[in-house]
């Protein structure tokens, strides 16, 4: 049995991942519409949201120290969120401006936050082999800290997630593999690209342990990370991870989602797993309506606050333009 703090910690940070997502969302659009233009308004370029993803974050990350590494994805603000990135510099990195955590150079897809040891990539499944590099120093440096790396199904395809499964089991290396399964890959259905059901069991090709998480409920995703995280952290080895989750809106904002069915959508809507979470802790007199309500208030506060910040500040001197890059 989860302590009460522990299941109100985790409805607090899928709440601000929530108001977080579904802001930005708002934000993104300014300048954009009627006609999509990707380049018009505060937010050029693409962006892909994460709700519905909410219970992977929360569940994996109450369990990380920000001394521990974590690599995630294109669809990275959950994850950043939940393992403390301050969000005012992650949100001036989103809006491009010069106090953000890359100097407005990387944008949504690239945030980098030595404070939190993380980072993310637009490169499908660059972070797993980056997450193995990240167990080895630790192990070597004789650290505990754990190494933890967030991609989606499609990202289990690519050779990489193969080599890196490898090398952090032939190594016993501390890294906690957890995939997001939220069936879709842009547009391309999971069953049309991926020749088992479940990619736990995956894990076993590797000599690892492989758990499937089959609902996207945060409780089991917080006693499997558990688990996981403790098993890295005493040298034990890697785990993979899977969880059924869902992503709510489209693969990237702008995105018509003409390959998925009214009914799917509905669908989706009706198992939201924040609601059903928020609705279970009420039921179970761990949180009253009054102090959900006032959860939301409070997160959509700090997002508008860094909303705020964000657009007050200057975006970088051009001269800037090819420092810190490869040019
Ligand atoms: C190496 C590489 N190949 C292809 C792409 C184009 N691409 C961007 S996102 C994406 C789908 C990723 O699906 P998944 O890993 O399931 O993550 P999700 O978008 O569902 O979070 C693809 C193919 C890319 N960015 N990088």
């Amino acid at each position: 049995m989860l302590s009460e703090q522990v299941q109100l910690e985790m409805h607090h940070q899928m709440v601000r991942i929530r108001r977080f997502e579904e802001t930005l969302q708002q934000v993104y659009m300014e300048g954009k519409s009627p006609a999509f233009d990707i380049a018009a308004g505060p937010v050029p370029g693409e962006m892909h949201l994460a709700a519905g993803q909410e219970p992977v974050a929360a569940g994996v990350c109450l369990h990380l120290r920000v001394s521990d590494a974590v690599t995630a994805t294109h669809r990275p603000h959950h994850i950043a969120l939940a393992h403390g990135m301050d969000m005012q510099r992650m949100m001036a990195e989103i809006f491009g401006k010069d106090t953000g955590l890359g100097h407005g150079k990387g944008g949504h897809m690239h945030l980098f936050d030595p404070a939190t040891h993380f980072g993310c990539s637009g490169i499908v499944a660059e972070g797993m082999p980056t997450a193995v590099g990240h167990a080895l120093a630790f192990k070597k440096q004789g650290r505990d800290e754990v190494a933890v790396s967030f991609f989606g199904e499609g990202a289990a395809n690519q050779g990489a997630f193969h080599e890196s499964l490898n090398l952090a089991a032939l190594w016993n290396l501390g890294v906690v593999f957890v995939c997001e399964d939220n069936a879709w890959a842009i547009s391309v259905p999971k069953e049309k690209a991926t020749a088992i059901a479940n990619n736990s069991d995956r894990a076993a090709a590797y000599g690892i342990p492989g758990v499937l998480i089959p609902d996207n409920d945060p409780v089991a995703v917080y006693e499997a990370a558990g688990e996981a995280v403790a098993r890295a952290r005493a040298g034990r080895g890697p785990t993979l991870i899977e969880v059924k989750t869902d992503r709510l809106l489209g693969h990237f904002e702008g995105d018509a989602q003409i390959y998925r069915t009214k009914d799917e959508m509905e669908t989706l809507t009706q198992r939201d797993a924040l609601k059903l979470y928020e609705r279970r802790l009420i039921a179970a007199g761990t949180l009253t309506e009054d102090g959900a309500g006032q959860v939301w208030v409070a997160a959509q506060a700090e997002v508008d606050a860094a909303i705020e910040y964000a657009r007050q500040s200057p975006y970088p001197e051009p001269e800037a333009a090819l420092l810190h890059v490869f040019a």
